[in-house]
């Protein structure tokens, strides 16, 4: 995107965070709900189609444009990026990756314009980390494959009319080998969602269970029609996928300290502001190094991904650092404002909560970590 037309997207979504999503934020909580007319205006600003090119109607923005602008929208609750989150990251770059040209045709036009929202579903009950395991089987019925089991915690599966399903289609090949990748409308019958989960944070985001039982699509639905990759398309996915929710990280930590250092500049302790105290400058300090230190990463990896290369580790480095670090920044956040930050009026409380799930979906932590030292035990050059 040209720099003029790039820097009005960021302008716009910098004015929407600030006019209608943050002054929403209290509504999202209270209902468990996005309110409808600020779906309709995240569907006219485009926002679904960030990362869909533009041939198939989206805005085709690079990673390192779509960090910026992800960026932006996080500075409000991050319970609305999950709305698009979704359907910009992992539920249609499978698609934009490996799919057909057919499947991209039939697909991306919707989902760029929100007519269409995507969900991805691998996880299921007993295959979350050890995603090669899974078992929702595909049986292979003449044209069709018969689609059958439990997928869990699956974002957007209420609103979804597409899912991006992971299933074990080759009964004789063991582990990642054997699953596909297939995509299902929502509406196909056979598939019911479990009831709404309750968590501990991002109220307002919808995740549910999906099962599948005897669920019937055309082998056409394979992903890039070639059964056995879809393990490999997930975890491309799941690469860029990390540096997307790395973004979110920064984005919550600028909105973070924006109200720590508000608080501290205003609040008055022993005839003071409390940032005039150096144990409350070091929190917000540290705060503010982190977050430069994110920034640094996301351009780093970001860029090295719209450049074609390998960053499966840099893309997991990132995604560590960035999901443990803003939970270190909503930490301090709520620790500047005293027992204030103890209470559900200030925001630090909600966002403290909020971002806890960065450190676990997408590949908990630990996850990360094995795939950062594998490869470097791969690459290893003495
Ligand atoms: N890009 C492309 N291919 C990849 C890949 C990547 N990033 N990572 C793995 N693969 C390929 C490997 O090359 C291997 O291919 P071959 O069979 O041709 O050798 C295959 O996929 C299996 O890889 P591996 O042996 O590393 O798989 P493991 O079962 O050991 O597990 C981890 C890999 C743990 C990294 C994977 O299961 C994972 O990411 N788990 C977390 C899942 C997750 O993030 N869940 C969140 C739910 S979605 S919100």
């Amino acid at each position: 995107m040209d720099t003029e037309t790039f820097s009005l997207l960021r302008a716009t979504v910098h004015r929407f965070v600030k006019e209608r999503l943050i002054p929403a934020e209290d509504t999202l909580e209270e209902n468990d709900e996005i309110p409808v007319e600020i779906v309709e205006e995240m569907k006219h600003l485009g926002l679904f189609g960030l990362s869909i090119p533009e041939e198939y109607g989206g805005i085709g923005l690079t990673m390192l444009e779509e960090t910026v602008i992800i960026r932006e929208l996080t500075r409000a609750s991050i319970v609305f990026r999950s709305l698009i989150g979704t359907t910009v990251g992992i539920g249609s770059q499978g698609i934009v990756m490996d799919g057909t040209e057919e499947q991209k045709r039939e697909w991306l036009p919707k989902l760029a314009t929100g007519e269409a929202i995507s969900s991805f579903a691998l996880t299921e009950p007993e295959a979350g980390s050890d995603a090669a395991s899974l078992r929702t089987v595909a049986v292979k019925d003449g044209d069709t494959y018969r689609i059958s089991g439990t997928k869990r915690f699956i974002t957007n599966a209420a609103r979804s009319s597409m899912l991006t399903v992971m299933a074990r289609s080759e009964p004789n090949v063991k582990g990642s080998r054997g699953i596909s990748a297939f995509i299902i409308p929502s509406d196909t019958p056979g598939i019911t969602l479990g009831k709404a989960d309750k968590k501990m944070g991002q109220r307002g985001s919808k995740t549910c269970d999906v099962i599948f039982d005897d669920c019937v699509v055309p082998a056409s639905a394979i992903i890039g029609g070639t059964p056995g990759l879809g393990f490999k398309t997930a975890m491309k996915v799941l690469d860029r996928g990390r540096i997307h929710i790395s973004a979110v990280a920064l984005g919550m930590c600028d909105r973070l300290i924006a109200e720590s250092l508000q608080y501290a500049m205003e609040r008055k302790q022993f005839g003071q502001p409390i940032a005039q105290f150096q144990l409350i400058q070091a929190l917000l300090a540290d705060s503010k190094t982190e977050a430069l230190a994110i920034e640094a990463m996301v351009q780093s990896v970001a860029q090295k991904f719209d450049d074609g290369q390998k960053v499966s580790m840099d893309a997991s480095c990132l995604k560590y650092f960035s999901s443990e670090a803003v939970g270190r920044v909503a930490d301090r956040a709520v620790q500047i404002h005293g027992g204030a930050g103890y209470m559900t009026e200030y925001k630090v409380e909600r966002f403290y909560r909020d971002v806890r799930l960065l450190r676990i979906y997408e590949g908990t932590s630990q996850i990360q970590q094995i795939i950062i030292a594998r490869e470097m035990m791969r690459n290893a050059d003495f």
